[in-house]
């Protein structure tokens, strides 16, 4: 395999201006036939055309109707005598493939029954030989002909056009795409399928019809995706100024698919998991995710689809800003300030315990990387999340107005073309001249093409005497493959002071007339700078980096009592978390680099117990937001906080401190879970499923001091709180509350969960999830995933089912999966193998597992270079696999 290089980039030599496609369906051989219109592009030397295709069979080529000579180069189809000169000429190719036997779930696959496309990034290959390239746009019109009696529903991008019936039972349905579109955005759908339906009508006037496609059964779980296909449309219309541009936007779902949906023009394709929900099989998480996903599809219609990239080195230019507007949605959707920095905390803690370890690890890369050998790898946290804080730091820089702006000029410039991130930069700055953004937008760039997380350092002075407050910012990034050395980055640091009483200070800059203020941002783009505040009449507690302004990771000595302060006063609810988080997190440091574990029973102070009970008791502040500073810093973010990481004593720890939390703060976790019972019919809104939530993790206290001297009651009670339920969210918590803390009565409810729902691949989705990431008591865990996996209802071919099971338990439960006998590592490298043999991309997602091997002390850094050693071994890898492990092994 060889790497591909960003400054390889050429435009294409030929242009296809339209595609017909006909097809034959048929699981063991579907027929295709491709008719394209093409040209050469005059602004291109000339030279042969190179059609990509990969696993197809080829029957014919004609040229204006004509045979043809052609040869093969590798996969690709090769025509070299075709007409010279400027005018267009057709091009007809005849292929099949066998969509059976598709298990990589790209390119033409069945499901259940059910015909699928998934083309991005390169799957359109695996159905026709094209350019398959995301610069090349055409206008597509597509036949398909299929059995009426299996396939009653024929789908494709844009609008229907004509129907029939044809002989021998068969039938056909014609679509037509009004928007020209890069082959990515194809799609088809042929099955047994019912719709949800919905018109609209636009703030114009115009009116659409909204469909939700669902197997027979499952229509009844559709209304929540509906009304949240719905609500995106509304809020691009009032947000950003975009209206739906179809007359018809159609969601299709299926159990299986590689990964959360794709936004093909008009015919958004979806995991079931993010499109079907009901209250008695669908926790609040569920709820919220399908709102978040269907807003991002749907808005990649102009951010992706109207506009899209240039190449796939510029694929956070559609991901990252998407993303940013999903996220806006979301806290847009969940309404009041607080609910938006839940939202923003939960958001946060993503880009820490996923992000900031692979920008760390052996697979970092920028947000616009060099090179790549298989694309399909580099839909990461990275491009995405890291690439929605690129442009969240820019609608930081020039405001919420400027941004709307700078996107107005962005679909002014370049609507209907294929382009890069710096065109995006460029048309947000363009618009606010004179703003930050603009005044230094190519160092700002350097948060494109530099990978790894910069660290801020801050130390304030304050001088008594003249109240004067001196605040130094200094910024770092540590190296990474291929990148020893780096730039300082454009760092906008929010901030505020507070004096010890915890009240805000109005904040005037050395050189200003009056205060302005109480919270500003500052730019740091130098390696040190320096401000100086006047009039600052106490030694201040600075508030620094609010609302998670740039993501890095941020240095301050500050004292417990600094933080204590923060934790109780912070006018910023981001930065109130962030304050008990830091204590939390310190005084695990501890503990895990103290000389014995003698100490483990007492690692939290009083006053920070108190500090925590107060925050639970705090009538002033929402359930949701208590739950977060409630839960500690996951295990994985704790690790990267080490040099060298003992797997075992993190999690020790860890439990450790979640048992001193359960016991110190029994009696406030009885009154939290009794005040927070919930009444009236189930809603889904923020507010509700924070009540939930922290009832869940009351809940979970309590049987965990059950278990370990507290009061033995509570066990018993959750058990009954999981046969009353009325919800998923709240008897998933009580049977994830048992499972937890290791009670005998974890088993029945278990049993009693499944025979519930064995019909419901989903919610026995979560039934595997559970058991697989359960805190590991004397190693049972892995031997548990094993018996799992001969469980009748296991499937390792189905991706949900293998993340269910194999993912949890290797990506997403490090107490259990790195044990001292290496047998994690061993299973790993087994499914790791099995996998890639079905699915790829699935595999190479796994394969990551062991990403931070190298930071892994004695013994689980050797047998971790072994499990790896053992895959790299094989001949036979997958590309995608092939990558990983390679960069693992650098
Ligand atoms: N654009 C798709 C992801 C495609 C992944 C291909 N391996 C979904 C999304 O980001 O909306
Ligand atoms: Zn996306």
């Amino acid at each position: 395999p060889t790497a591909i290089h960003r400054s390889d980039y050429q435009p294409p030599a030929w242009w296809i201006d339209t595609v017909e496609l006909t097809f034959d369906l048929d699981p063991a051989k579907t027929r295709v036939l491709n008719k394209m219109r093409l040209r050469r592009n005059p602004e291109v030397a000339a030279q042969a055309l190179r059609l990509d295709g990969e696993e197809l069979n080829l029957s014919r080529v004609l040229v204006n109707g004509a045979g043809t000579s052609f040869k093969m180069d590798g996969s690709q189809l090769v025509l070299e005598n075709l007409p010279e000169g400027p005018e267009p000429f057709d091009l007809e190719i005849f292929t099949t493939c066998a969509p059976d036997k598709n298990t990589q779930l790209m390119g033409l696959y069945v499901s259940q029954g059910t015909f699928f496309t998934q083309c991005e990034a390169e799957g359109f290959r695996r159905i026709t030989y094209f350019l398959d390239r995301p610069d090349v746009m055409a206008s597509y019109t597509v036949t398909l002909r299929a059995d009426k009696a299996s396939y009653p529903v024929l789908l494709s991008n844009g609008n229907l056009v004509e129907q029939g019936d044809l002989d021998a039972g068969r039938h056909f349905a014609k679509w037509h795409d009004p928007h020209k579109k890069p082959c990515y955005l194809f799609a088809l759908v042929a099955g047994k399928l019912v719709a949800r339906q919905q018109r609209i009508l636009s703030r114009s006037g115009t009116e659409h019809l909204l469909e939700v496609y669902v197997r027979p059964g499952d229509l009844g779980k559709t209304e929540h995706a509906m009304n949240s296909l719905m609500a995106s449309v509304a809020w691009d219309e009032a947000r950003f100024g975009l209206p739906l541009d179809l007359e018809r936007f159609m969601i299709v779902a299926t159990s299986d698919f590689n990964m959360g949906a794709m936004e093909n023009k008009g015919l958004n394709i979806f995991n079931t998991k993010y499109v079907l929900a009901s209250e008695a099989t669908a926790t609040d998480t569920d709820f919220a995710n399908i709102e978040a996903v269907v807003g991002h599809e749907y808005f990649h219609n102009w951010t992706g689809n109207r506009i899209t990239c240039r190449d796939w080195f510029q694929l956070s230019l559609k991901e990252g800003l998407t993303v940013f507007r999903d996220q806006e949605f979301s806290m847009d959707m969940a309404g009041n300030p607080s609910a938006r920095a839940v939202k923003r905390i939960e958001d946060v803690r993503v880009l820490r315990s996923a992000q900031f370890p692979e920008d760390a690890g052996p697979m970092a890369h920028p947000v616009r990387p060099d090179s790549y050998i298989e694309i399909n790898n580099f839909y990461t946290v990275t491009i995405y999340e890291k690439g929605a804080e690129v442009v969240r730091m820019m609608h930081h820089l020039v405001g919420r107005d400027g941004f709307a702006q700078g996107m107005k000029l962005y679909f002014a410039r370049h609507d209907g073309q294929a382009v890069t991130c710096d065109d995006f930069a460029q048309a947000i700055a363009d618009a606010n001249p004179g703003s930050a953004l603009a005044l230094q937008l190519e160092p700002f760039k350097r948060w494109y093409n530099q990978a790894g997380t910069p660290r801020v350092q801050a130390s304030g002075l304050y001088d008594a005497e003249t109240h004067r407050y001196t605040l130094t910012l200094r910024q770092s990034c540590p190296a990474t493959p291929g990148q020893p050395h780096k730039e300082p980055f454009v760092i906008p640091v929010e901030l505020g002071l507070l004096n010890h009483e915890g009240q805000a200070l109005a904040l005037q800059l050395e050189g200003e007339q009056t205060a302005n203020g109480n919270s500003r941002t500052l730019v740091l783009d130098g390696a040190e700078q320096q401000w100086t505040f006047i009039n600052v009449a106490q030694a201040p507690v600075p508030s620094l980096l609010r609302g998670f302004s740039a993501p890095v990771v941020l240095e301050v000595d500050y004292s417990d009592a600094e933080l204590l302060t923060l934790l109780a006063h912070d006018s910023d609810a981001f930065n109130r978390w962030e304050a008990g988080q830091r204590l939390l997190l310190r005084r695990a440091l501890q503990a895990i680099t103290a000389p014995d574990d003698s100490q483990d029973a007492s690692i939290l102070d009083e006053s920070l117990l108190q500090a925590l009970g107060q925050v639970l008791r705090d009538p002033q502040l929402d359930a949701a937001f208590k739950e977060l500073v409630l839960t500690l810093p996951s295990e994985t973010y704790i690790a990267e906080q080490l040099e060298v990481v003992n797997p075992q004593r993190i999690h020790a720890v860890r439990e450790a401190m979640r048992l001193q939390l359960a016991l110190a703060l029994h009696t406030d976790w009885q009154a939290t879970y009794e005040a927070h019972q919930a009444s009236g019919a189930y809603r889904p809104d923020a507010a509700s499923a924070g009540r939930r939530a922290l009832a869940g993790l009351a809940l979970t206290m309590l049987c965990l001091g059950a278990q370990h001297g507290g009061d033995s009651i509570w066990p018993g009670k959750t058990l009954q709180r999981f046969k009353d339920a009325g919800n998923m969210t709240d008897r998933f918590n009580a049977l994830a509350a048992l499972v937890g803390c290791g009670h005998a009565l974890a088993a029945p409810a278990l049993e009693r969960f499944h025979s519930w729902f064995k019909d419901d691949p989903l919610v026995l989705d979560k039934w595997f999830a559970l058991q697989a990431g359960a805190s590991d008591r004397a190693g049972h865990v892995l031997p548990l995933v094993k018996q799992l996996m001969a469980h009748p209802d296991f499937t390792i071919k189905n991706p949900n089912r293998a993340r269910s099971l194999i993912f949890s338990y290797c990506n997403a439960n490090p107490g259990a999966f790195h044990r001292a006998d290496a047998a994690g590592y061993v299973f790993w490298s087994e499914r790791v193998l099995e996998l890639d043999a079905i699915n790829p991309q699935v595999a190479a997602r796994l394969a990551r597992a062991l990403d931070r091997w190298k930071k892994l002390a004695e013994p689980w850094r050797s047998s971790a270079r072994e499990a790896i050693a053992r895959v790299a071994a094989r001949p036979d890898l997958s590309n995608d696999v092939r990558e990983v492990i390679t960069r693992a092994l650098a």
